[in-house]
């Protein structure tokens, strides 16, 4: 295991086949500067093929508080579409990137970090999570794609709520509104994470492919095209060695059965 420190704001640990990714600005709260959007980006698109699952994490008591408002300075628009469209690039390279990445959350998920915990593709929060889109107070409006991928987890209806109103969705009424996908005690996020994204790295590339690159653009195509594509794709990942070797495993008795979950949530 080794940590590497990005800046002051951003470190990389490599866990095996999990990067870790952390964001250490801690005194603001985990707030995304520009140099820090960027520096996300850069991380995330610097994974080689030993790294096969990603966790993002904030240290502290708060997941992220979002753009750091006191460079919300006198942009004029183009300037403004240039500085959000920054933001896309960052957010595209953690969900369209290499590998799955598992988001641990605690505390504030507000504005850009609730649009970078979006960006994620499994999200385990704690007990002290909480979400907000304070933008719609702020006199401003998402900029990170809080638009396109907030109401992908919990519908358009729920963020026009928030950003309206300032709502805000505590961790239990988070998870269920589909904000995370795992609520776990005060304190057990990142641990839960790791796990997660270790069980991830060992699927098979192809599947981890389909999941991540492949589903989403499925989600969004019509029915008659989504089928044709799911067709192709599942044609490549079973044409695989390794979808034959794991298939072959279990027919031979050696790989584990699906058995009835404990789990709750
Ligand atoms: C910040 C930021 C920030 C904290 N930009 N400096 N996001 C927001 O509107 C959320 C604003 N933040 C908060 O509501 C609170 O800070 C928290 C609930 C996240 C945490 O509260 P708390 O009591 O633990 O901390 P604090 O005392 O409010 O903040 C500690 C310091 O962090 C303080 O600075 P200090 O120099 O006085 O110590 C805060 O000013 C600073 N800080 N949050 C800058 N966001 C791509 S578009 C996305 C658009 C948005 O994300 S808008 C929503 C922005």
């Amino acid at each position: 295991m080794s940590v590497t420190p990005i800046s002051a704001d951003l470190s990389l640990e490599i866990r095996g086949a999990v990067a870790v990714v952390r964001l250490t600005r801690v005194a603001k709260r985990n707030a995304l500067n520009d140099t820090l959007v960027m520096d996300l980006r850069d991380v995330f698109e610097s994974f080689g093929p030993a790294i096969r699952a990603a966790v993002i994490a904030g240290e502290g008591e708060h997941f992220c508080a979002g753009l750091d408002l006191s460079e919300l300075s006198e942009r004029d628009a183009v300037q403004g579409v240039h500085h959000s469209r920054m933001w896309h690039k960052a957010l595209d390279a953690v969900q369209a990137g290499k590998v799955p990445v598992v988001a641990a959350l605690q505390g504030a998920v507000v504005g850009g970090g609730l649009e970078l915990a979006s960006a994620c593709h499994i999200r385990v929060a704690d007990q002290t999570t909480f979400y907000a889109l304070p933008e719609g107070s702020r006199g401003i409006f998402v900029g990170g794609g809080g638009s396109v991928r907030v109401p992908r987890l919990v519908g358009v209806a729920r963020m026009t709520d928030m950003m309206l109103t300032g709502r805000v969705y505590n961790a239990p009424d988070g998870e269920r509104a589909g904000f995370a996908q795992y609520l776990v005690p005060q304190g057990e996020a990142f641990a839960r994470a790791v796990e997660l994204a270790e069980k991830i790295a060992g699927n098979a590339p192809a599947t981890n492919f389909a999941l991540t690159h492949v589903l989403p653009r499925i989600a969004e195509q019509s029915a008659d095209h989504g089928l044709m594509t799911e067709a192709l794709m599942a044609a490549v990942a079973q044409s695989a060695p390794e979808a034959k070797s794991r298939v072959r495993a279990f027919l031979e008795g050696r790989a584990a059965k699906v058995h009835r979950s404990e789990e709750t949530a």
